[in-house]
């Protein structure tokens, strides 16, 4: 950045030679007491009218108008029209102090959340200030000081803290060297030579994590390193929130009870473009970036598909200048890590902030109080009845700041994630009984709600400390919202122009009643005006197939721990049936099912329904996705609002999938496409498709698949033949998803292998198959398919006679790192699912981007995926989804192959062993019971697999249909997906940082 030159004002000469560099007016140290300064008089009178601002132009926060000194006065007022908070006044205060300007005079009004402060100045040695240009530059400093400053705006109010105001009484000169000092020191951005990180890091080593420079091992290496990359995160996040409030864009809030966002650091320092710098910055003190970077822990704070795509979307959201923030929960358990002890899942708690969190910065002044329980009462304000909802507990969220860097752009945004603590509003009561230790050790609970990540990843279970959890999530970041709003709008007219509320799954739509709630209750709208912002403003992304699977809280249980939402969902509800009666008659099974309110021996509200009717779009994840909303889960309701009704298919962000874990192939790329802006612009993948024949480009890209899984399996105790081809299938555990079909086909090559003659082993193409996944804790069968794994492993791993043809691994405790090893070597990936169970696959993707082949059925993006690479550089396989109804008809009628049966028979007569553990699981496969059709899928599953064996003995065929899928994988990355949700969703546009 250029350093930006000023002058600070001395005697006699002008404001106009004072420049404010753009960085450093937010980045006063606003909240520093300001030495020696005397108190002001300060005046504060009753309510006035505000200055006149039309709040169609309140996209500043603030306002500020200067008032010319009148006869014989000498002091000019500057009129600073804002909304109050704490560390303002000390903001105000610095500016001036700063400018030299000294205050004479100054009186607060008060106007409904507004304050207006006039103060009255004159310049240091007290002459009147009357210079116009230099008059302009003041109230510039003001407003960029007072807006840039959004997060110094918090739920404390500034009474509890007292308002002082003081005069500065420093000499002039004594001023001018402050000032300067002050904007030499930060008007530059941290540097990145070798030098100042290598300074950068040692001073962390020695200050943050307070080890002596000649005494401290890698791990506390990668946390001072780590905090030096920080420093350089929090300069760019400061310049793009200044920036954001300048411009006061219409903002994404993306709401999500999940985020997968694996490691941190290699991913910070490519996007930030500094990673070069920092690893020749190590090497020079003997470090190794990547030794370094391996002492991370993954941030596991999701279950599956739907939190890894948050990560990658949150990616998209900063590289392509999204005004965005995303919203989630700060687990201090993520999702547990899977230990497997004589082949069976065992679960482990994952304390991931044990060891402490460089990444994340906590903001103790951003709390708010979030209620449980209590009753409703009504209340009489201005004539009018309003309910008021009085609390049984309070705890309060405190916010923790994840800057995510954007790739090739200065923006860096925010994923704030909410923290549990124990509020000092509530249990007064208990204090005063003398019960102080227990009162202290409820307080404590509190904390529990945010501490652990339900490991479900498709049902919910309708416990109370789950509603709880997600109630307080919705809370804190609907309070958040609300407040950034209201800091620069008078009332919610422009409510829907500046805020789209996302709700990823229907996990955040309490968010709808919580909304509403505060409109009505708080806010006191009304319900026409408060209903009709709630259509405008939110989105919804159903990430589930089943109609089962969708979420429902018995009415009970909501009625008891959030008694006013109840009260308005079934308002909603009531408004809702009545419209629908009007449209489709007394057809009562279909108003019954598109209901809020299930009735039945259990009432439960289906928050999917809640979530169609207020929401005004309702994406699914691929094109077939929608069609099975359109025509299955959601029909009633896509024949009522067919244009509600879209989809956006997912993809993954090519700078993790591509560019951080797998370095050589983005190399390679960049190398072939001349140019690295695919890093940004994928569509240009597509340029690989005129080399797709180059012998030459082939050489390189055969010797870049050749890779680290070997290591992988090495470390898992088996030998493996580099010459093999590497069969890879990772995603969760579940039966839809078939790891089950792909155990069978490994029996199955044994099995054929056992039976074969010499020669014909010969032609077996050597296979490495690599499973991993977690199974849900509760999951039976799914556990059952891992130990089945494991043993079935054991007898082929241990088959000396079988040698290096075939090789069984399973890598425990899968993650986003486990990933990003493994994807980058993989030759083949299964995707396995019974068609029309998989909403989306986004593992595909990522496999896709690294040049793997696929083999899988026509499920979920899969079909788009035919589109863009060819069928003929895929092996597909199974029933289409439009056979599996038909299939399933036959019940036991349904032809299954012999093979199929004599693979399920070695399982049940004990070929592996503990032949009764497996029975249940066979039972599941048995004809006529196998509701995913593995049995069916089983003979074209097969011909699948002969088919990659085939291609793959030929080297040519292989390496151009490898080239050509990550050619045609451009469409899958989610910045393609974003920018549709930005465009056709959501309404917002790009407000980039300038550089
Ligand atoms: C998953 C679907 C996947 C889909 C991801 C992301 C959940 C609950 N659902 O098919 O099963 O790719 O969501 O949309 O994780």
């Amino acid at each position: 950045m250029a350093t930006l030159s000023f002058s600070i004002l001395r005697p006699n000469t002008s404001f106009s030679s004072f420049q404010f560099p753009s960085k450093n007016v937010s980045s006063l140290p606003i909240l520093l007491p300001l030495p020696h300064r005397n108190t002001l008089p300060l005046t504060l009178s009753a309510a006035k009218r505000p200055p006149a601002t039309s709040e169609n132009n309140a996209s500043a926060s603030v306002t500020v108008e200067i008032v010319a000194p009148e006869n014989n006065d000498n002091s000019t007022a500057f009129v600073i029209r804002t909304r109050n908070r704490l560390g303002l006044l000390q903001t105000i205060m610095r500016v001036f102090n700063v400018l030299g300007i000294l205050i004479d005079k100054a009186t607060v009004d008060c106007e409904g959340g507004y304050f207006i402060k006039k103060l009255f100045v004159t310049d240091s040695r007290g002459n009147k200030i009357d210079d116009q240009k230099s008059l302009e530059r003041i109230k510039k400093a003001l407003v960029e000081a007072i807006d840039g400053d959004d997060d110094a705006a918090v739920s404390v109010s500034p009474a509890a803290r007292g308002i002082m105001v003081r005069k500065p009484r420093l000499e002039f000169g004594e001023e001018k060297i402050k000032a300067e000092r002050m904007f030499g020191l930060m008007d530059v951005f941290l540097k990145n030579d070798p030098l100042s990180l290598q300074k950068d890091i040692l001073d962390h080593v020695e200050f943050t994590v307070a080890k002596s420079r000649f005494n401290f091992d890698d791990f506390e290496a990668y946390h001072a390193l780590a905090h030096s990359v920080r420093d350089r995160l929090i300069e760019r996040w400061h310049d793009t929130q200044i920036h954001f409030n300048r411009k006061g864009p219409k903002r994404l809030y993306f709401l999500s009870l999940e985020f997968l966002m694996g490691r941190s650091l290699s991913n910070t320092v490519i996007n930030l473009g500094v990673r070069d710098q920092f690893a020749d910055a190590l090497s020079q003190l003997g470090f190794e970036f990547e030794v370094l970077a391996e002492q991370e822990g993954d941030a596991c704070l999701g279950n599956g598909g739907l939190a890894r795509l948050s990560a990658c979307q949150m990616d998209s959201l900063a590289t392509l200048d999204y005004p965005a923030i995303g919203y989630g929960l700060r687990y201090q358990y993520g999702l547990f890590r899977q230990v497997i002890l004589d082949g069976f899942q065992h679960e482990q708690p994952d304390y991931w902030l044990n060891f402490g969190n460089p990444w994340e910065i906590e903001r103790v002044h951003i709390t708010y109080p979030v209620k449980f329980y209590g009753t409703v009462t009504d209340e009489v304000l201005n004539k009018e009845k309003h309910k008021v909802w009085v609390p049984g507990e309070v705890v309060e969220a405190v916010a923790y700041d994840n800057p995510i860097p954007g790739y090739g752009t200065r923006n860096t945004i925010v994923l704030r994630l909410w923290a549990a603590k124990p509020s000092d509003q509530h249990n007064m009561e208990s204090y005063n009984t003398g019960d102080y230790v227990d009162a202290v050790v409820n307080r404590q609970r509190a904390e529990s709600i945010s501490s652990i990540l339900y490991p479900d990843d498709r049902s919910y279970q309708g416990k109370e400390l789950q509603l709880k959890q997600r109630y307080f999530f919705v809370s804190a970041s609907v309070q958040d919202i609300i407040r950034r709003f209201k800091d620069t709008h008078k009332n919610f007219n422009e409510f829907p122009e500046k805020v789209a509320l996302q709700l990823n799954d229907t996990h955040p739509s309490l968010a709808i009643a919580e909304v509403m709630r505060v409109l009505l209750d708080e806010e006191h709208l009304g319900w026409n005006r408060a209903w009709d912002i709630i259509c405008k403003i939110f989105s919804y992304t159903t990430h589930t197939v089943s109609s089962e699977a969708m979420e429902k809280i018995p009415v009970d249980l909501m009625g008891s721990l959030l008694p006013r939402h109840l009260q308005i969902i079934y308002d909603i509800n009531f408004n809702f049936m009545e419209k629908l009666k009007k449209m489709i008659g007394l057809d009562y099974d279909r108003l019954a099912r598109m209901s809020i309110v299930e009735e039945g021996a259990v009432k439960n509200i289906r928050m999917a329904n809640l979530s169609i009717i207020c929401c005004h779009t309702v994406n699914g994840v691929s094109r077939l996705h929608l069609e099975l909303l359109k025509t299955k889960v959601f029909r009633d309701f896509y024949e009522l609002w067919p244009h509600k009704f879209h989809y956006k298919t997912n993809g993954v962000t090519q700078r993790r999938w591509i560019v951080v874990s797998n370095p050589s192939l983005c190399a390679l790329i960049s190398k072939w496409l001349g140019t690295e802006a695919w890093i940004r612009d994928i569509d240009l993948l597509i340029g690989l498709r005129d080399h797709a024949t180059n012998a030459e480009l082939h050489q390189e890209w055969k010797m870049e698949l050749c890779n680290d899984l070997m290591l992988v399996c090495t470390i898992g105790n088996v030998q493996v033949s580099l010459n093999a081809m590497f069969d890879v299938h990772t995603k969760r555990i579940h039966e839809y998803k078939r790891q089950l079909l792909n155990i069978l086909g490994i029996i199955h090559r044994y099995d054929s292998i056992k039976n074969m003659n010499k020669n014909d082993r010969k032609k077996v193409v050597p296979r490495v198959c690599i499973i991993s996944g977690k199974a849900a804790p509760g999951y039976e069968i799914a556990k059952k398919i891992i130990k089945l794994c494991h043993v079935v492993a054991e007898k082929i791993n241990n088959d000396n006679d079988i040698g290096d043809l075939l090789k069984l691994v399973f890598i425990p405790d899968y993650n986003v790192s486990v990933a990003e090893l493994v994807i980058p070597g993989a030759d083949l990936s299964q995707h396995l699912s019974t068609a029309g169970h998989e909403a989306s696959g986004t593992s595909s993707m990522k496999f896709l981007m690294n040049g793997c082949l696929l083999l899988a059925t026509e499920d979920g993006s899969t079909i788009e995926m035919i589109e863009e690479v060819g069928r003929e550089n895929m092996f597909l396989f199974g029933a289409s989804v439009n056979d599996v109804p038909a299939l399933r008809e036959k019940g036991p009628a349904l032809k299954v192959p012999l093979q199929f049966l004599r693979v399920v028979r070695m399982i049940r007569d004990g070929h592996f062993g503990l032949k009764d553990y497996f029975k249940s699981l066979c039972d599941k496969i048995e004809t006529g019971n196998d509701y995913f059709l593995v049995g069916a899928d089983f003979a074209s599953y097969l011909e699948a697999q002969a088919a990659a064996d085939k291609a793959f003995v030929d080297e040519d065929r292989w390496t151009q249909m490898s080239i050509l899928c990550a050619a045609g994988s451009g469409k899958f990355s989610s910045d393609r997906t974003i920018q549709e949700y930005a465009e056709k969703t959501w309404g917002i546009q790009p407000c980039r940082c300038p550089s």
